[in-house]
């Protein structure tokens, strides 16, 4: 089933109720909702978009664009959602990979395939008035999105979600948060990553309940919208954020049923200051752009800090050995899983796809951890080189292969050290001839790489450690410079 149909009947149920509140600027009903997703198919339709077709977005976050998302999907196109950080050479990367039938951008573009303008304010010239057009039946396997992920070859690889994997994760992320049909989400993530787009909004648009959308990460914004919200989905960065906000106290969450985290680790640290500030238990969950979410922890019962719960309905999740043989209980190993949220493959990389799940159907996901005898999952670090920033994934093998072309650079090893804001964030130690420092470095990668992906320290050496094999000991770098972030 399309699962914009499913959505749909709960729109018209809802008719006059608020859909999307949007302070400082006009908020929508679900009715308005239906007629602006309507409007937006319609225009795909005025730009030859067919069924099947990828359409490439990388937008601000406005009504406008989520009537978009949802018109993609209505259409049975296949939409691509990209950080508006990328750079334009990171976005020629994603149009030749993904060939989409549809560019649709926040501002000029130049490229080979149709470019759209959708503007910060909602307008522009991808609106071309059209004969509306109705919602495409989809079987179970067909695509619905396609989220990039980075790589550790350095290169983005597209995850492919079927309208199954959407319909089932809402389903069970409903049934497992207890959602309300009084439930207010308060919605500050950016809507090109599952968190924001999937995670957050499905659970609203199944029950038809009103989102309060952020257009970006405001902590007061966020403690002044909080008294009529009852629901906050949030990477740690939020919760440390809140908590180092003065005003922010229990009154603020006087209306509040829930605050869920995800992304990257929680500290437990966070989580007790953040109950004994304002009573409430973080509820953290775990997931990924190929398998949405795979556990939580529960809703009633105790939430374990440090570990991400139990497998969600549905879902089999178990910790095995490189080989995918099943480790007993507390022992840590790679955590692998099956069940209705698993993607359907890497975009046009079928071997890739095939080198990451076992015979048996699980997907190997590159986290590691333990499950207790309990049923809880602890993840106790990453089989993949992959550093998480403020909930942002950065593969350090990108920016290492830019580095390596820098003039003066000999060779560079990216890793991720502990960040008082993002948890984790990037510094790259760097061998070099000349001056190559952070200033050089930051003008070097302005227009290749995405700024959150920019090392915040550059650390030069005379040599990296490597290991008997020839292979740099990030480990050791890690170590040695594991506070160099801490100020
Ligand atoms: C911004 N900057 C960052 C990050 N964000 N640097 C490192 N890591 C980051 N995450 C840098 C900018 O480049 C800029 O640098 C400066 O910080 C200020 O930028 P600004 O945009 O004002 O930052 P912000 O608005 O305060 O953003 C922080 C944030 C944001 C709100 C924590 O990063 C965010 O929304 N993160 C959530 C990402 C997310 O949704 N992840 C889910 C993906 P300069 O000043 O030097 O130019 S994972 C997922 O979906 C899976 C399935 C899951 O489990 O959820
Ligand atoms: P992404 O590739 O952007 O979808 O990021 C998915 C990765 O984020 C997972 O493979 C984990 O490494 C990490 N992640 C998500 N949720 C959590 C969590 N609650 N705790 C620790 N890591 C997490």
């Amino acid at each position: 089933m399309n699962i914009y149909s499913r959505f749909e009947t709960a729109f018209r149920q809802a008719g006059d109720a608020l859909a999307l509140i949007c302070p400082g600027g006009e908020d929508w009903t679900y009715a308005r909702l239906i007629a602006e997703v309507d409007r937006a198919a319609a225009a795909l339709g005025a730009w030859d978009v067919g069924v099947g077709d990828r359409v490439l977005v990388q937008t601000e976050k406005t009504p406008e664009a989520l009537a978009l998302y949802l018109a993609c999907v209505k259409s049975g196109a296949v939409y691509v959602p990209i950080n508006t950080a990328y750079t334009q050479p990171e976005v020629e990367y994603f149009i030749a990979d993904c060939r989409p039938a549809l560019f649709v951008a926040a501002g000029r573009f130049d490229a080979e395939v149709p470019v759209a303008v959708l503007d910060g304010d909602g307008s522009g010239s991808y609106w071309r008035a059209a004969a509306p057009v109705p919602t495409v039946d989809r079987a179970d396997d067909d695509l619905a999105a396609i989220i990039y992920t980075s790589g550790t070859t350095g290169r983005p690889k597209g995850a492919m979600l079927t309208h199954a994997n959407l319909i089932s994760n809402a389903e069970v992320l409903c049934a497992a948060w207890g959602w309300r049909g009084d439930d207010v989400l308060l919605h500050a993530l950016p809507i090109f990553h599952v968190h924001g787009l999937f995670v957050a909004l499905h659970c609203a648009f199944l029950n038809a309940t009103p989102v309060i959308l952020l257009r970006r990460f405001d902590v007061a914004a966020l403690v002044g919208e909080l008294p009529r919200a009852t629901v906050l989905m949030g990477v740690p960065t939020f919760y440390t954020r809140l908590l180092d906000h003065a005003s922010f106290d229990a009154a603020s969450c006087s209306n509040m049923r829930v605050f869920i985290s995800g992304s990257a680790p929680l500290a437990a640290q966070t989580f007790a200051a953040f109950e004994q500030r304002t009573g409430f238990r973080i509820l953290e969950r775990y997931g990924m752009s190929e398998t949405l979410m795979n556990t939580s922890n529960p809703l009633r019962g105790e939430r374990v800090p440090g570990t991400v719960g139990f497998a969600l309905p549905g879902i089999a999740v178990r910790v095995a050995d490189d080989g995918g043989s099943e480790l007993p209980r507390g022992a840590v190993g790679n955590i692998e899983l099956r069940g209705p949220n698993v993607f359907k493959g890497y975009w046009r990389q079928p071997e890739r796809t095939a080198k990451e799940f076992r015979d048996d159907g699980f997907f190997v996901t590159g986290d590691l951890g333990a499950i207790d005898g309990e049923g809880r999952l602890t993840i106790a670090g990453r089989g993949k080189d992959l550093v998480i920033s403020g909930g942002y994934n950065v593969y350090p093998k990108e920016v290492e292969s830019l580095l390596d072309e820098m003039p003066g650079v000999v060779e560079s090893a990216v890793i991720g050290v502990p960040h008082p804001d993002f948890g984790e964030a990037v510094v790259a130690v760097v061998v070099a001839q000349g001056d190559v420092d952070q200033v050089r470095v930051d003008r070097f990668l302005r227009r290749r790489l995405a700024r959150y992906k920019h090392p915040k320290r550059v650390v030069r050496v005379d040599e990296l450690p490597r290991n008997a094999m020839g292979k740099v000991q990030k480990k050791i770098l890690r170590e040695t410079y594991a506070d160099v972030l801490e100020t």
